[in-house]
């Protein structure tokens, strides 16, 4: 199984601002987690980040053909994004939201979110965890 994981917009920037809500972790640590997590579930990644929406809606798009399935954390595009819930559900692929931190305890417009609208499943609170559990939901749920 392929899985393609994207992440949205300031997430480069983990470690470096917000340990108390992001966690300590770097990017760098999170891909090198997410890594070994679908190696030991035996499953292909392709880990990418940008800032950019249109980019994240043309790697949805390219996903069509190459990948089995999506993991996103669409970080601040979550709450704004109708590109990127249209192009999940163009693609109709099986996709799952992550977010690092609980949105659901945080401000008003963080419990907002387009982006899940398209996926099957939200995981929020658990970290840079919430990767390998979005991993082993889609696993599971294929
Ligand atoms: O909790 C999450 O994973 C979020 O998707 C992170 C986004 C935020 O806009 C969402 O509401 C929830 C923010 C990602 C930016 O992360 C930072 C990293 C370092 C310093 C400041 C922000």
């Amino acid at each position: 199984m392929k899985i393609l994981i994207l992440n949205g917009p300031n997430l480069n920037m983990l470690g470096l601002r917000e340990p108390d809500i992001y966690g300590s972790q770097t990017y760098d640590d999170l891909v090198a987690f997410v890594q070994q997590s679908a190696q030991e579930l035996n499953l292909q990644v392709d880990v990418r980040q940008s800032n950019h929406e249109g980019e994240l809606v043309t790697w949805i798009q390219q996903a069509r053909g190459t990948a089995d399935a999506i993991v996103i954390n669409p970080a601040a595009y979550t709450h704004t994004s109708v590109a990127i819930l249209d192009a999940l559900l163009a693609v109709n692929l099986p996709a799952v939201e992550v977010h690092l931190s609980n949105v659901h305890a945080r401000e008003e417009f963080r419990r907002v979110s387009y982006c899940a609208m398209a996926c099957k499943q939200v995981v929020a609170g658990q970290g840079i965890q919430g990767y390998r559990a979005a991993m082993e939901y889609l696993l599971t749920n294929q």
